[in-house]
């Protein structure tokens, strides 16, 4: 039996809380933890990682070095997400790694391939990298177990993804991200330079390594569960069908058209806080 002050006092106490609700009001200050940008948080969180985006294990010597190759134009919130999920990550996982940023500059078609060799070009000056993971900026592995390291063959890390309901699409799928060690990535010679808008560039790659007489790997599709940040396709990077017919030419092309015949013109090459990034002029479709 409660008094009718209390009475009144449990309403006003229940109207509050229901106009806090409401009104969606908090007590506590909003940028006091809301995220503004994941770039912020990611640089808060890895005071680790030098200038620059490189980081290595504190206690033991890794006997890879590996340079994380990411493709890029106009995706800054996806970088900066991928940077902010990502650098924990391969921190946890005790990686000699540096990440290096490669940004197509001018309007022209978007060409993921070249600008992969571009980066392993670039990384190669800049540290003894032996291991290259070329990634898209918008894939994020699931488990830890995922290891970003090479292996013994070339190694595709993202076939189990959860736009394709965590199955393969197809046998040769080899896209998303892979690793090559420096010896295979120079035996493929790298990726063809030819191949301008969305698509068929990693099967071709794919043709490339088994003309080289070699094969590759996949860790187990539990492991290599990975997420893909959704978007539209961009403006540039239109499906190009015209690329079908070069990828069963792999073999006879692989010599003459990848790291060999590599030509591009930095146009500037800045180092962020938690990685770097190169602005190349590759050129355009002929
Ligand atoms: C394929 C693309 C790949 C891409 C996968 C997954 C082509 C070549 C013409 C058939 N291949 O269709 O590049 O990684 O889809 O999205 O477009």
């Amino acid at each position: 039996n409660i008094g009718p002050i209390k009475k009144v006092s449990l309403r006003t106490a229940i109207l509050v809380i229901f106009i806090f609700i409401k009104f969606n009001i908090s007590l506590i200050p909003s940028d006091s933890y809301c995220i503004i940008d994941p770039i912020e948080e990611a640089i808060f969180q890895n005071p680790d990682v030098s200038f620059g985006g490189h980081s290595k294990p504190k206690n033991c010597t890794a006997l890879q070095r590996i340079a994380i190759i990411i493709p890029f134009r106009n995706r800054e919130t996806h970088l900066h997400y991928w940077l902010f999920y990502m650098h924990p990550f391969l921190q946890k996982q005790q990686g000699d790694y540096g990440i290096y940023v490669i940004e197509q500059h001018g309007e022209s078609k978007f060409n993921r391939a070249k600008l992969m060799n571009v980066g392993y070009a670039e990384a190669v000056k800049d540290y003894d990298y032996n291991c290259f993971i070329f990634s898209d900026v918008d894939i994020i592995p699931l488990d830890l177990q995922n290891l970003y390291r090479c292996s013994k063959k070339p190694k595709h890390m993202a076939h189990s993804l959860d736009k394709f309901n965590f199955r393969l699409p197809y046998k040769n799928l080899f896209g998303g991200i892979v690793a090559f060690t420096k010896e295979h990535y120079l035996k493929v010679n790298g990726f063809s330079n030819t191949f301008w808008g969305w698509g068929g560039e990693d099967d071709e790659l794919f043709q490339r390594v088994k003309a080289a007489g070699l094969s590759i790997e996949r860790a187990s599709s539990n492991i290599s569960r990975a997420r893909v940040f959704k978007h539209k396709r961009d403006r540039g990077n239109e499906r190009n069908l015209q690329n079908v017919h070069m990828i069963y030419k792999a073999k006879s092309r692989m010599n003459d058209d990848g790291l060999s015949s590599l030509k591009y013109t930095v146009i500037s090459f800045t180092k962020h806080r938690l990685y770097k990034k190169i602005t190349v002029d590759i050129g355009s479709p002929p």
